[in-house]
């Protein structure tokens, strides 16, 4: 555990060097990968089922029988999970329910000026592909923050997609959630399989989740696809960045450090505090909790790439906090609402000593899927409004349209578009023929 040797005095750097430490770990074999999901696209795209059986053998080695899952495996999966698991999905799911039904876009009409009236009308997306990653750690959990938004939008079709072999935890956490297509196939090939279609996969109009490098390049390649689906965000390796100051619980932080580093061998923490005391104690606690730890091979690498900041004051922890522009943000100090203000960039902020990052993964109600990469900057973790889309409409009257005519025709003549000028044109003169004629 290397985390002790990263530790950085800000006021001592220059500017490369903060640059430098802020920096998200690179994506290796960048080129490869997309050269491979290249290829796997176009033969999914030709080959159909035919290449979704091939590439389950190869990469998962599971021979498929049947890629729907037959709707009484999927019934019958609330009988294969335990009461309590059962009991925690039915309370997460009322908490993510209550907080994302308060999310739905809102509908607008109103008359702009006189015979002007303008619209905007909110639909659901009307096919959307959840995809849920298999793997060590298979995100239960991402079932909930994926479906439940997705059913209070009222998307027509939800579809589902897993690797192989997929749990009956995952399948009961669909079924609550009224998910009925379940598609067992995972990788390039499944985002491959609901961007095109085959013979058993209807294709959908957007696909959502996070997944490895391979999941993450197939959605950029399919999203670059004309009239193919849109994608919810390229989720990069998890982050969290914990702002503390000297009234932080030094082993409070060290075990929300290790909740994130099990994430992946590439999880990134950034621990920004005005307490030198407090990092050293991190450090103490981080060594001692490590000894009963799971995933240790994971933990430890994460923890190599995670480094701890020294400050002036907590100010300047705050500016290195939006400058990085963590997906999820700790804030443990003293008044810490007191500072959500300042805060600008955070996918997810959790405040005070009692709010761990495990509680918005789970079951406070907020969702998980959230921006990496310092894509917080611009974009906002997944929400209702994700799995919506608004329609504009304006209606005019003769005289709205008589109103605003001059308007758009000094317009139209200054772009010289002169076809768009005559179009209000001509209806004036008709105006104008219509009162000559009374
Ligand atoms: N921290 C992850 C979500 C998650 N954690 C799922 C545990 N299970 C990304 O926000
Ligand atoms: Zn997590």
């Amino acid at each position: 555990m290397n985390i002790c040797k990263n530790i950085y005095y800000w006021s001592n750097l220059n500017a490369q060097d903060k640059k430098q430490i802020l920096s998200r770990p690179a994506v290796t074999n960048k080129k490869q990968i997309a050269k491979d999901v290249e290829n796997i696209i176009h033969t999914v795209k030709k080959e159909r089922n035919q290449a979704l059986y091939k590439y389950s053998k190869l990469f998962d080695n599971f021979t498929i029988k049947d890629i729907k899952k037959k709707n009484i495996d999927i019934i019958n999966s609330k009988n294969l999970v335990s009461q309590e698991f059962k009991k925690a999905v039915q309370i997460a799911k009322k908490n993510i329910f209550k907080f994302h039904n308060l999310q739905k876009l809102h509908e607008i009409d109103i008359e702009i000026q006189p015979g002007i009236r303008c619209q905007k009308l909110i639909r659901p997306i009307e096919s959307v592909g959840l995809y849920i990653p298999g793997g060590t750690a298979p995100l239960i959990s991402t079932v909930l923050m994926l479906a439940i938004p997705a059913m209070i939008a009222q998307c027509k079709n939800i579809v589902l997609c897993s690797p192989p072999k997929i749990s009956n935890e995952i399948l009961y956490s669909a079924y609550s959630c009224g998910i009925e297509t379940i598609y067992e196939i995972g990788g390039a090939q499944a985002i491959a399989a609901l961007a095109f279609g085959t013979e058993s996969i209807n294709k959908v109009d957007k696909i959502f989740g996070p997944g490895n490098a391979y999941v993450t390049e197939a959605k950029l390649q399919v999203s670059k696809i004309i009239n193919g689906p849109s994608i919810d965000m390229l989720a990069g390796p998890s982050e969290l960045l914990i702002i503390a100051d000297e009234t932080s619980r030094a082993d409070f932080i060290a075990l929300d450090m290790l909740s994130q580093s099990e994430h992946g061998y590439d999880s990134q923490i950034i621990l920004v505090t005005s307490s030198i005391n407090i990092a050293e104690e991190v450090i103490i606690h981080i060594k001692n909790f490590l000894k009963n730890s799971d995933r240790i091979d994971c933990i430890n690498s994460s923890l190599n790439n995670s480094k701890i900041i020294i400050t002036n004051d907590i100010m300047e922890c705050i500016f290195i906090s939006n400058l990085y522009a963590p997906e999820h943000l700790i804030i443990q100090t003293k008044n810490p609402r007191s500072l959500l203000k300042n805060i600008i960039n955070a996918g997810s902020i959790f405040l005070g000593l009692w709010s761990p990052e495990s509680a918005g993964d789970y079951a406070s109600g907020t969702n998980h899927v959230l921006p990496t990469y310092g894509s917080a900057r611009s974009i906002s973790g997944l929400g209702v409004s994700d799995f919506q889309k608004s329609m504009t409409v304006q209606e005019l009257t003769c005289s709205g349209l008589s109103n605003i005519a001059h308007t758009i025709e000094i317009l139209a003549e200054s772009e010289q578009l002169i076809a768009h000028k005559n179009a209000v044109s001509f209806r004036l003169s008709t105006i104008m023929d219509n009162l000559n004629d009374v």
